[in-house]
Formats: C-alpha cells, structure tokens, sequence
C-alpha cells in the first residue's frame, strides 16, 4: 500500500511500545491510507507534562491535529479518519455488523479494566509469565467470545467484520497482550492475534517500539 502524509496533519502520541491509545489511532490513519507525521512524547516524564499540555485539552494522547483543529481520544479520532479520509469505509455497510462493531469497539473503549491495568500493553514483550487474576481471567474470556461472535456474524476469518474496521483498530493492543503474556488461548482467538502481528502497519509500529530506548519500569510486568 501507498501512503501520503497531508502536510496539515498531526498525530500527538506516546511512546510506541507502551501507547495503546496512540496505535489505535495511528492504525485507523495507516488503514485510511496515510503515514502522518508523528510527535511522539515520552511518557511518565516531565516532558510529557510539559509538552503534553501544548498540544491537548485531556492531557492525554492521542490527539490528532488537522490545521488548527485538534481531536483528541482515539475513538474520536477513528470516526474523524473514517469520515475524511477513509471514504466511510472504516465500518461495514451492512447496519447490523456496524452495529456489532460499534458497541464492541465502545465496549473496549471503555471496558476491560482488569486487562488494561494489570497487561499493559508492550510491544517488545514476548510469551511473558504473570499470574492471572480472576478480573483478567474474566476480560480474556470475554474478549475471546466476542472476537468468536464477531467472525461468526461477519463469515470472515481473519478481521472481525470482514473487511479492516474501526473494531479490529481497538483491539489491536490486546493482539499485541495476547502475544506479550504466555496465555492459554483458543484456536480462533490466537488465530485473530497472529493475523494482526502478521500485519504490515502493526509490525511496522512494532519495530519503531523496538527501538525506542525509554523504558517505563511499572509497565514492564511479568517474567
Ligand atoms: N480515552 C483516551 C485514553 C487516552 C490515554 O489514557 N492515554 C494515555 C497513553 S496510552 C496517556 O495519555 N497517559 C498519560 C497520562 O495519563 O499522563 C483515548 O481513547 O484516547
């Protein structure tokens, strides 16, 4: 795929290894055909705070930049991509599998708790051992159902709702989970997460995280 990279466009996020937020947004751009020009912050650094405040209302990132106008948190983000640069076609024609896509896509926005705080996200991780709690227990299982449901609606076996959609974009930082942390996971289930760690834009981020030098010690969890 070819990419362009609009000059009034830009992406404000954190570090690409541990940034889950930030490579939900930078996926839907990526998919929408377009390499923006990134300002990566350091997170959990006094620069951060210093920069951060520059660029975003929240304090928080992502934030997407276009001209003077600015859209922070990445489901904002994603809905912005598909409406002005992705042709609509983010999200399923058929209503009922944009129905499906948006509640899950909600759903991990702003659930999953357990998962988020306890299995941050980090890209440089591999089959790391952790104890698994009950809450995380619970979040993994859930998931899994839903990626199942999900597929199962759609026909498709490789994204969730046929064509790439705003629902695989938030999800894409629990494939990364699933193949940082040793889990015991399904058939189906790891064979969505091996779709997405063979894609081109992930391991594209993937490797740019590999290669950052920060490292943020309460995020590097597990053995
Ligand atoms: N709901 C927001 C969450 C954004 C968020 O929590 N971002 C984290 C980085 S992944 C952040 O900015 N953390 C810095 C801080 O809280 O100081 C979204 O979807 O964008």
């Amino acid at each position: 795929m070819s990419f362009h990279t609009p000059s009034d466009l830009k992406l404000i996020c954190g570090n690409r290894n541990y940034s889950s937020w930030s490579l939900r947004a930078w996926l839907t751009l990526r998919k929408a055909g377009i390499d923006p020009e990134l300002i990566v912050l350091p997170m959990d650094t006094p620069e951060f705070e210093e920069r951060v405040a520059q660029y975003s209302p929240t304090r928080r990132v992502p934030v997407l930049w276009i001209g003077d106008e600015y859209v922070w948190d990445s489901l904002a983000i994603a809905e912005t991509v598909n409406e002005r640069y992705a042709d609509f076609a983010l999200w399923p024609v058929d209503l009922k599998l944009r129905a499906l896509g948006r509640a899950m896509a909600a759903e991990m926005h702003s659930g999953f708790a357990a998962l988020r705080q306890e299995m941050p996200m980090n890209c440089r991780a591999r089959q790391r051992r952790l104890a698994v709690s009950d809450g995380v227990h619970r979040d993994v299982h859930r998931i899994s159902e839903l990626w199942q449901a999900a597929q199962q609606q759609s026909g498709s076996s490789t994204w969730l709702l046929g064509d790439f959609s705003i629902a695989d974009a938030m999800f894409a930082p629990v494939a990364v989970r699933f193949g940082a942390y040793a889990l015991d996971l399904s058939v189906p289930t790891k064979a969505y997460v091996d779709h997405w760690l063979a894609d081109a834009d992930l391991q594209a981020w993937m490797s740019l995280a590999n290669k950052e030098a920060w490292v943020i010690e309460h995020e590097e969890v597990g053995e």
